[in-house]
């Protein structure tokens, strides 16, 4: 009977306890609310893009721009050592400015990449460094430095979107942003689900790395406008097999969309 009663008496202060934990919960959610109306949060926010609309959590969401770089955008660097017309791919600078100033603004996480090697090569493939003249291979000296070399000028990301302090910057020695970087590490620990992918080149980068994301249970969104390729038959391409049988890989959007939903407060 004692026992009894002592097992009554626990359970009333175990629900009392639950209770509690209930009202500190809803306390903590209610004043997350109010703090975000405050501060003119928006945590979600609703746009248009293929093959589907989207809606997405801007706190579980990461921007990811993709090797905005010298070597890739000007003159005297890697791209155009592969002999590609390099000023195609400023179409992609404006567009993402606007939607890298957005992200910043919301306070989003912003992730840069880089593609380039170690000085001494060791983390380079040896038939991606033998392609093509030796004048202009990985690693010979360009009017930007040494080709695709970590360290160099032209490795470094264009001055248009120089990464803020903060905003962490992963170098890759691959076309994908997950190839032997620790960027699943960084966006796993900080809950990351969703990546808005932009950068160069669409169809090689670009597109390696949000198959890889896709692989591993990231949701990708592709700007399409923040994108940009030397070939424009291959841009279209690069963005038609992402979005094609439902969203393979993922989705589409044109920036706009995302600015405009980000401006005029849509929420899901
Ligand atoms: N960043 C990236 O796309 N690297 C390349 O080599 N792209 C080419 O299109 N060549």
């Amino acid at each position: 009977m004692i026992r009894k009663s002592g097992h009554r008496f626990s359970e009333k202060i175990m629900l009392h306890q639950k209770l509690m934990e209930c009202d500190r919960f809803n306390l903590k959610r209610l004043r997350a609310s109010q703090c975000d109306a405050r501060e003119g949060r928006m945590p979600q926010v609703s746009f248009n893009a293929e093959p589907v609309p989207l809606s997405v959590d801007l706190d579980q969401a990461a921007l990811v721009i993709i090797d905005m770089q010298r070597d890739f955008l000007e003159p005297g660097g890697f791209g155009e050592a592969l002999g590609n017309d390099v000023s195609r791919l400023q179409a992609a600078v404006a567009p993402l400015q606007q939607v890298l100033a957005a992200a910043r603004e919301r306070g989003m996480l912003v992730i840069h990449t880089r593609e380039g090697h170690r000085p001494d090569l060791s983390d380079a493939p040896p038939h991606k460094v033998q392609r093509g003249d030796p004048s202009t291979r990985i690693g010979a000296l360009g009017p930007m430095g040494r080709i695709l070399i970590r360290g160099e000028p032209g490795h470094d990301i264009i001055p248009e979107l120089y990464p803020l302090s903060d905003e962490p910057v992963i170098d890759k020695p691959g076309k994908g942003a997950f190839y032997q970087t620790d960027l699943e590490l960084m966006l796993r620990n900080r809950g990351i689900d969703t990546l808005i992918v932009c950068g160069v080149t669409t169809e090689v980068c670009v597109n390696t790395t949000v198959r890889e994301a896709n692989d591993r249970g990231f949701r990708c969104i592709v700007l399409s406008d923040c994108c940009a390729s030397y070939f424009p038959e291959f841009h279209a391409a690069g963005l038609a097999m992402i979005k094609a049988q439902g969203g393979i890989f993922g989705s589409v959007a044109a920036s706009q969309a995302l600015l405009d939903a980000l401006a005029s407060g849509a929420t899901a």
